[in-house]
Protein backbone atom coordinates (compact mmCIF):
# COMPACT_ATOMS: atom_id res chain seq x y z
CA UNK A 1 0.00 0.00 0.00
CA UNK A 2 1.04 3.92 -0.79
CA UNK A 3 2.78 4.61 2.57
CA UNK A 4 4.14 1.26 3.55
CA UNK A 5 7.40 0.21 4.84
CA UNK A 6 9.03 -2.48 3.50
CA UNK A 7 12.06 -4.95 3.65
CA UNK A 8 13.43 -5.68 -0.02
CA UNK A 9 15.91 -8.63 -0.73
CA UNK A 10 19.32 -7.78 -1.90
CA UNK A 11 18.68 -8.29 -5.51
CA UNK A 12 20.33 -10.53 -7.58
CA UNK A 13 20.04 -9.06 -10.63
CA UNK A 14 18.16 -5.85 -11.05
CA UNK A 15 14.88 -7.59 -9.40
CA UNK A 16 14.34 -5.98 -5.64
CA UNK A 17 11.56 -8.57 -3.81
CA UNK A 18 9.68 -7.51 -0.95
CA UNK A 19 10.34 -9.55 1.53
CA UNK A 20 7.79 -7.89 4.55
CA UNK A 21 5.54 -5.38 5.49
CA UNK A 22 6.37 -3.36 8.22
CA UNK A 23 3.42 -3.03 11.07
CA UNK A 24 1.83 0.44 9.75
CA UNK A 25 1.23 2.99 12.17
CA UNK A 26 -1.96 4.59 10.81
CA UNK A 27 -4.02 3.96 7.72
CA UNK A 28 -6.38 5.66 5.95
CA UNK A 29 -9.45 4.12 3.69
CA UNK A 30 -12.54 4.71 2.11
CA UNK A 31 -15.45 3.31 3.15
CA UNK A 32 -17.96 1.20 0.04
CA UNK A 33 -21.43 1.29 0.70
CA UNK A 34 -22.44 -0.97 -1.90
CA UNK A 35 -19.76 -3.41 -1.62
CA UNK A 36 -19.68 -3.60 2.30
CA UNK A 37 -15.99 -3.09 2.24
CA UNK A 38 -12.84 -0.76 3.41
CA UNK A 39 -10.85 0.58 0.77
CA UNK A 40 -6.99 1.15 1.99
CA UNK A 41 -5.82 4.53 0.49
CA UNK A 42 -2.62 5.10 2.40
CA UNK A 43 -0.56 3.96 5.12
CA UNK A 44 1.37 5.72 7.86
CA UNK A 45 -0.13 9.09 7.51
CA UNK A 46 1.20 12.28 9.58
CA UNK A 47 -1.95 14.39 8.58
CA UNK A 48 -4.87 14.73 6.31
CA UNK A 49 -4.58 17.71 3.55
CA UNK A 50 -8.34 18.37 3.15
CA UNK A 51 -8.37 20.52 -0.22
CA UNK A 52 -11.24 22.56 -0.90
CA UNK A 53 -11.50 25.06 -3.68
CA UNK A 54 -13.11 28.81 -4.12
CA UNK A 55 -13.88 28.39 -7.21
CA UNK A 56 -15.83 25.03 -9.36
CA UNK A 57 -16.33 22.50 -7.71
CA UNK A 58 -18.19 24.69 -5.15
CA UNK A 59 -17.13 24.90 -1.76
CA UNK A 60 -19.10 21.77 0.14
CA UNK A 61 -19.27 22.50 4.06
CA UNK A 62 -20.84 18.58 4.82
CA UNK A 63 -17.47 16.87 2.86
CA UNK A 64 -15.19 19.11 5.31
CA UNK A 65 -16.89 17.91 8.48
CA UNK A 66 -17.04 14.37 6.66
CA UNK A 67 -13.16 14.04 6.47
CA UNK A 68 -12.76 16.15 9.61
CA UNK A 69 -14.54 13.12 11.70
CA UNK A 70 -12.56 10.12 9.79
CA UNK A 71 -9.06 12.46 10.84
CA UNK A 72 -10.70 12.72 14.53
CA UNK A 73 -12.07 8.77 14.13
CA UNK A 74 -8.07 7.81 12.88
CA UNK A 75 -6.66 10.37 15.27
CA UNK A 76 -4.98 12.22 12.45
CA UNK A 77 -4.33 15.89 12.43
CA UNK A 78 -6.26 17.85 9.78
CA UNK A 79 -5.81 21.18 7.56
CA UNK A 80 -7.75 22.24 5.13
CA UNK A 81 -6.57 24.56 1.85
CA UNK A 82 -9.11 26.71 0.70
CA UNK A 83 -7.60 26.57 -2.93
CA UNK A 84 -8.47 28.56 -6.14
CA UNK A 85 -8.54 31.39 -4.26
CA UNK A 86 -7.47 33.34 -7.40
CA UNK A 87 -11.54 32.73 -8.41
CA UNK A 88 -12.92 33.44 -5.12
CA UNK A 89 -15.99 35.51 -5.23
CA UNK A 90 -17.73 36.02 -1.47
CA UNK A 91 -21.26 35.57 -3.02
CA UNK A 92 -20.31 32.13 -3.04
CA UNK A 93 -19.47 31.32 0.45
CA UNK A 94 -17.95 33.27 3.55
CA UNK A 95 -14.57 32.25 3.53
CA UNK A 96 -13.96 34.09 6.81
CA UNK A 97 -16.92 32.03 8.72
CA UNK A 98 -15.79 28.85 7.31
CA UNK A 99 -11.94 29.28 8.63
CA UNK A 100 -13.55 30.71 12.13
CA UNK A 101 -15.34 27.35 12.07
CA UNK A 102 -12.51 25.75 11.66
CA UNK A 103 -10.47 27.37 13.66
CA UNK A 104 -12.67 26.49 16.28
CA UNK A 105 -12.36 23.16 15.86
CA UNK A 106 -8.77 23.25 16.14
CA UNK A 107 -8.14 22.90 12.65
CA UNK A 108 -5.72 25.06 10.87
CA UNK A 109 -6.74 26.47 7.24
CA UNK A 110 -4.47 27.92 3.97
CA UNK A 111 -5.65 29.90 1.12
CA UNK A 112 -3.86 29.39 -1.68
CA UNK A 113 -3.88 29.00 -5.46
CA UNK A 114 -2.15 25.72 -6.64
CA UNK A 115 -1.48 27.86 -10.19
CA UNK A 116 0.35 30.71 -8.20
CA UNK A 117 2.72 29.54 -5.55
CA UNK A 118 3.56 33.52 -4.42
CA UNK A 119 -0.17 34.04 -4.46
CA UNK A 120 -0.24 36.42 -0.54
CA UNK A 121 -3.80 35.16 1.57
CA UNK A 122 -6.45 38.20 1.90
CA UNK A 123 -8.53 36.55 3.81
CA UNK A 124 -7.05 34.06 6.56
CA UNK A 125 -3.35 34.65 7.79
CA UNK A 126 -1.75 31.37 6.48
CA UNK A 127 -0.71 30.84 3.19
CA UNK A 128 1.08 28.38 0.83
CA UNK A 129 4.70 29.39 2.57
CA UNK A 130 2.93 28.44 6.07
CA UNK A 131 1.63 25.47 4.42
CA UNK A 132 5.39 24.81 3.22
CA UNK A 133 6.72 24.79 6.95
CA UNK A 134 3.29 23.22 8.24
CA UNK A 135 4.51 20.11 6.28
CA UNK A 136 8.24 20.09 7.09
CA UNK A 137 8.75 16.39 7.99
CA UNK A 138 5.83 15.22 7.27
CA UNK A 139 3.57 12.50 5.42
CA UNK A 140 0.86 14.28 4.65
CA UNK A 141 -2.23 12.79 2.49
CA UNK A 142 -4.10 15.09 0.24
CA UNK A 143 -7.80 13.88 -0.21
CA UNK A 144 -11.07 15.98 -1.39
CA UNK A 145 -13.68 16.33 -3.99
CA UNK A 146 -12.38 15.72 -7.69
CA UNK A 147 -11.08 18.84 -9.16
CA UNK A 148 -10.62 21.01 -6.25
CA UNK A 149 -6.55 21.56 -7.18
CA UNK A 150 -5.26 18.43 -5.02
CA UNK A 151 -2.79 17.20 -7.72
CA UNK A 152 -1.61 20.97 -8.69
CA UNK A 153 -1.14 21.80 -5.28
CA UNK A 154 1.34 18.59 -4.61
CA UNK A 155 2.75 19.91 -8.07
CA UNK A 156 3.17 23.11 -6.62
CA UNK A 157 4.71 22.22 -3.48
CA UNK A 158 7.09 19.89 -4.96
CA UNK A 159 8.29 23.55 -6.86
CA UNK A 160 6.91 22.42 -9.89
CA UNK A 161 9.98 18.84 -9.92
CA UNK A 162 7.25 16.37 -9.68
CA UNK A 163 4.59 17.03 -12.51
CA UNK A 164 1.25 14.87 -11.60
CA UNK A 165 -1.45 13.96 -14.31
CA UNK A 166 -3.92 16.75 -13.98
CA UNK A 167 -6.73 17.33 -16.23
CA UNK A 168 -9.08 20.09 -16.98
CA UNK A 169 -12.34 20.74 -15.43
CA UNK A 170 -15.65 19.37 -17.77
CA UNK A 171 -17.54 21.72 -19.02
CA UNK A 172 -19.94 21.56 -16.04
CA UNK A 173 -17.61 22.16 -13.46
CA UNK A 174 -17.80 19.07 -11.97
CA UNK A 175 -14.26 17.78 -11.87
CA UNK A 176 -12.83 14.78 -13.83
CA UNK A 177 -11.53 12.30 -11.67
CA UNK A 178 -7.95 12.29 -13.41
CA UNK A 179 -6.19 11.07 -10.50
CA UNK A 180 -6.97 7.67 -10.68
CA UNK A 181 -4.97 5.96 -7.75
CA UNK A 182 -2.70 7.25 -4.69
CA UNK A 183 0.32 7.91 -5.01
CA UNK A 184 3.47 8.94 -3.03
CA UNK A 185 5.75 12.22 -3.87
CA UNK A 186 9.11 11.96 -1.77
CA UNK A 187 10.01 15.68 -2.14
CA UNK A 188 12.82 17.23 -0.35
CA UNK A 189 11.72 17.91 2.79
CA UNK A 190 8.02 16.05 3.29
CA UNK A 191 6.91 13.49 1.95
CA UNK A 192 3.12 13.84 -0.43
CA UNK A 193 0.62 11.37 -1.45
CA UNK A 194 -1.90 12.32 -3.82
CA UNK A 195 -4.98 10.63 -3.80
CA UNK A 196 -8.33 10.32 -5.96
CA UNK A 197 -11.00 12.92 -6.06
CA UNK A 198 -14.32 11.83 -4.44
CA UNK A 199 -18.11 13.28 -5.31
CA UNK A 200 -19.01 12.10 -1.60
CA UNK A 201 -17.93 10.39 1.37
CA UNK A 202 -19.93 7.44 2.88
CA UNK A 203 -19.93 7.04 6.56
CA UNK A 204 -21.89 4.69 7.13
CA UNK A 205 -19.73 2.04 8.88
CA UNK A 206 -19.75 4.22 11.99
CA UNK A 207 -22.13 3.07 14.64
CA UNK A 208 -24.14 6.32 16.51
CA UNK A 209 -21.51 6.27 18.99
CA UNK A 210 -18.30 6.06 17.00
CA UNK A 211 -20.02 8.67 15.12
CA UNK A 212 -20.67 10.90 17.88
CA UNK A 213 -17.32 10.86 19.34
CA UNK A 214 -16.34 11.77 15.89
CA UNK A 215 -17.91 15.10 16.21
CA UNK A 216 -16.80 15.83 19.82
CA UNK A 217 -18.56 18.66 20.00
CA UNK A 218 -21.34 17.87 19.33
CA UNK A 219 -21.04 15.26 21.76
CA UNK A 220 -20.79 17.71 24.29
CA UNK A 221 -22.74 19.80 23.76
CA UNK A 222 -25.78 16.94 23.55
CA UNK A 223 -24.90 16.34 27.07
CA UNK A 224 -26.52 19.54 27.73
CA UNK A 225 -29.97 18.52 26.25
CA UNK A 226 -32.67 17.82 29.38
CA UNK A 227 -32.98 14.25 27.63
CA UNK A 228 -29.00 13.73 26.54
CA UNK A 229 -29.20 10.53 26.27
CA UNK A 230 -32.32 10.10 23.46
CA UNK A 231 -33.10 13.85 22.40
CA UNK A 232 -33.17 14.23 18.70
CA UNK A 233 -31.89 17.54 18.85
CA UNK A 234 -34.99 18.80 16.64
CA UNK A 235 -37.08 22.03 17.07
CA UNK A 236 -39.91 20.27 19.27
CA UNK A 237 -37.41 18.23 21.02
CA UNK A 238 -37.98 18.97 24.64
CA UNK A 239 -35.08 20.82 27.00
CA UNK A 240 -33.20 20.56 23.31
CA UNK A 241 -30.06 22.83 24.26
CA UNK A 242 -29.22 23.75 20.65
CA UNK A 243 -32.98 24.68 20.41
CA UNK A 244 -32.08 27.32 22.92
CA UNK A 245 -28.98 28.75 21.58
CA UNK A 246 -29.45 32.77 21.08
CA UNK A 247 -29.76 33.86 17.51
CA UNK A 248 -27.98 37.05 18.18
CA UNK A 249 -24.65 34.95 20.06
CA UNK A 250 -21.63 34.95 17.45
CA UNK A 251 -21.07 30.82 17.81
CA UNK A 252 -24.71 30.00 17.03
CA UNK A 253 -24.57 29.88 13.34
CA UNK A 254 -21.27 27.99 13.68
CA UNK A 255 -22.38 25.56 16.59
CA UNK A 256 -26.09 25.05 14.23
CA UNK A 257 -24.12 24.30 11.33
CA UNK A 258 -22.10 21.61 12.74
CA UNK A 259 -25.24 20.18 13.75
CA UNK A 260 -26.56 20.28 10.60
CA UNK A 261 -23.57 18.16 9.21
CA UNK A 262 -23.93 15.98 12.09
CA UNK A 263 -27.24 14.85 11.78
CA UNK A 264 -26.89 14.22 8.01
CA UNK A 265 -24.45 12.04 8.92
CA UNK A 266 -26.34 9.98 11.37
CA UNK A 267 -29.49 9.76 8.79
CA UNK A 268 -27.28 7.95 6.80
CA UNK A 269 -25.57 5.88 10.04
CA UNK A 270 -29.37 5.09 11.05
CA UNK A 271 -29.83 3.73 7.12
CA UNK A 272 -27.36 0.43 8.23
CA UNK A 273 -28.25 -1.58 10.98
CA UNK A 274 -25.21 -1.73 13.06
CA UNK A 275 -24.91 -5.71 12.87
CA UNK A 276 -23.72 -4.77 9.08
CA UNK A 277 -20.99 -2.75 10.27
CA UNK A 278 -18.18 -5.02 10.33
CA UNK A 279 -14.76 -3.87 10.67
N1 LIG B 1 -7.85 28.99 -11.23
C1 LIG B 1 -7.33 27.93 -10.61
N2 LIG B 1 -7.41 26.70 -11.17
C2 LIG B 1 -6.87 25.66 -10.52
C3 LIG B 1 -6.19 25.81 -9.27
N3 LIG B 1 -5.77 24.59 -8.87
C4 LIG B 1 -6.15 23.73 -9.82
N4 LIG B 1 -6.81 24.35 -10.82
C5 LIG B 1 -7.42 23.73 -12.02
O1 LIG B 1 -8.40 22.80 -11.56
C6 LIG B 1 -8.41 21.63 -12.40
C7 LIG B 1 -8.26 20.37 -11.55
O2 LIG B 1 -6.99 20.36 -10.92
P1 LIG B 1 -6.36 19.00 -10.38
O3 LIG B 1 -5.07 19.34 -9.71
O4 LIG B 1 -6.34 17.96 -11.44
O5 LIG B 1 -7.48 18.58 -9.31
P2 LIG B 1 -7.52 17.25 -8.41
O6 LIG B 1 -8.06 17.65 -7.11
O7 LIG B 1 -6.20 16.57 -8.43
O8 LIG B 1 -8.61 16.36 -9.20
P3 LIG B 1 -8.81 14.75 -9.10
O9 LIG B 1 -7.50 14.11 -9.40
O10 LIG B 1 -9.86 14.44 -10.11
O11 LIG B 1 -9.29 14.48 -7.72
C8 LIG B 1 -7.29 21.84 -13.43
O12 LIG B 1 -7.90 22.31 -14.59
C9 LIG B 1 -6.42 22.91 -12.81
O13 LIG B 1 -5.80 23.71 -13.79
C10 LIG B 1 -6.11 27.13 -8.71
O14 LIG B 1 -5.59 27.36 -7.62
N5 LIG B 1 -6.70 28.14 -9.42
MG1 LIG C 1 -5.64 14.71 -8.96
ZN1 LIG D 1 -30.94 18.19 21.94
Amino acid sequence: MVGDYVELSTPASNDWTITQVLDRKNAIWRNIPRENKKKVIAANVDVMVVVVSAGKPDYKRGLVDRYLARADFWDIPAFVIFNKMDLYSPETFDVGFESERLKWLDVECFEASALDPSYNPRYLSHGFSDLVTKLAGKTAVFVGHSGVGKSHLITSLTGGEVQLLSGELGSVGKGAHTTTWAELIDAKDFILIDSPGVRSLSLSDYTREELLQSFSDIQEFATKCQFSSNCRHEANSKGCFFQKLDPAERDTELILSRLDSYKKVLEEVANVPDWQKKS
